[in-house]
């Protein structure tokens, strides 16, 4: 083993960090700060790119901690207006078209710190202070802990702290347990959620259109409901909300659900 020269990265089974990584970051950040949202302006992107890239580089990518983005949260506080916040799990396409639409609205993604991570990879080594752009870790590294996850996991537990008023979440009614326990959202959110702050949590429960199952019947959608009460907030759900459908009808205006009943 010794003098054999060390693999300048591990290979893991993950894509490696998406290309341009750094500039991605703080292009976005000004795209963010300066063009869509300008109380952020006062924001300093190149503090947050450092801040982001000094929670994983130079690390081992298996052993990221919440400590690790502490900088980078610190630096992207942002307050959403109460009874705005809008969580989704299996769902993330049409929560972000509805906000889109819906421009009061907020998903984690339309703050500063989804918006600037959302769909990226990124990781380091801890033997080296290079990004590997060759291969990122996963779960089926045996790889919990890895950089993206404990991102997501950190961000999306300040997101729901941060949360006041009624608060809805869109759930995958074409999916065998549209609330999933190991989920960021039921595994992180609604543990997270401030019960003096938030009365209520509205589900919309969305099938794929063609899809005629029933929802907020399902069996995962009662342990939601069991574990808001414990928590002392309201729980309420609806299927197939109808300003979620009507976007699915976009691409189907011809099913009969899409039709004036
Ligand atoms: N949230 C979690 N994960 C996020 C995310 C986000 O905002 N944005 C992205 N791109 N991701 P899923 P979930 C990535 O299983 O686990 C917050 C991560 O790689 O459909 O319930 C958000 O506030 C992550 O592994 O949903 C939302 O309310 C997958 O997408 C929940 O958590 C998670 O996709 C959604 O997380």
């Amino acid at each position: 083993l010794l003098g054999r020269p060390k693999p300048k990265h591990k290979e893991w089974d993950g894509k490696g960090t998406t290309p341009y990584f750094p500039e991605i970051i703080l292009g976005r950040c000004y795209a963010f700060t300066e063009i869509r949202q300008l109380e952020l302006r006062h924001k300093d992107c190149q503090k947050i790119r450092k801040a982001f890239m000094d929670a994983f580089i130079s690390k081992d990518p298996c052993s990221s901690t919440k400590q690790d983005y502490q900088p980078l949260i610190e630096l992207t506080n942002e307050t959403v207006p109460c009874g705005k916040t809008l969580f989704w799990s299996k769902s993330s396409e049409l929560a972000h078209q509805y906000t889109r639409v819906r421009q009061d609205l907020f998903t984690l993604e339309d703050t500063l710190l989804g918006y600037i991570a959302d769909g990226l990879r990124w990781c380091g080594d801890a033997g080296s202070s290079e990004i590997n752009y060759g291969s990122c870790p996963e779960r089926g590294d045996q790889c919990i802990n890895n950089t993206m996850s404990v991102f997501w996991d950190t961000a999306s537990k300040r997101f729901a702290e941060n949360a006041c008023g009624a608060v809805q979440v869109v759930l995958n009614g074409s999916i065998s347990d549209p609330f999933d326990k190991n989920s960021t959202f039921g595994r992180v959110e609604i543990h997270n959620l401030r019960s003096e702050e938030v009365p209520t949590l509205q589900a919309w429960v969305m099938h794929d259109i063609g899809d005629p199952s029933a929802s907020c019947s399902n069996p995962s959608i009662d342990d939601l409901k069991s574990i808001l009460s414990n928590r002392n907030i309201k729980f309420t759900c609806q299927e197939n909300y109808r300003p979620l459908r009507l976007l699915q009808c976009v691409q189907y205006p011809e099913d009969s659900s899409c039709s004036i009943q």
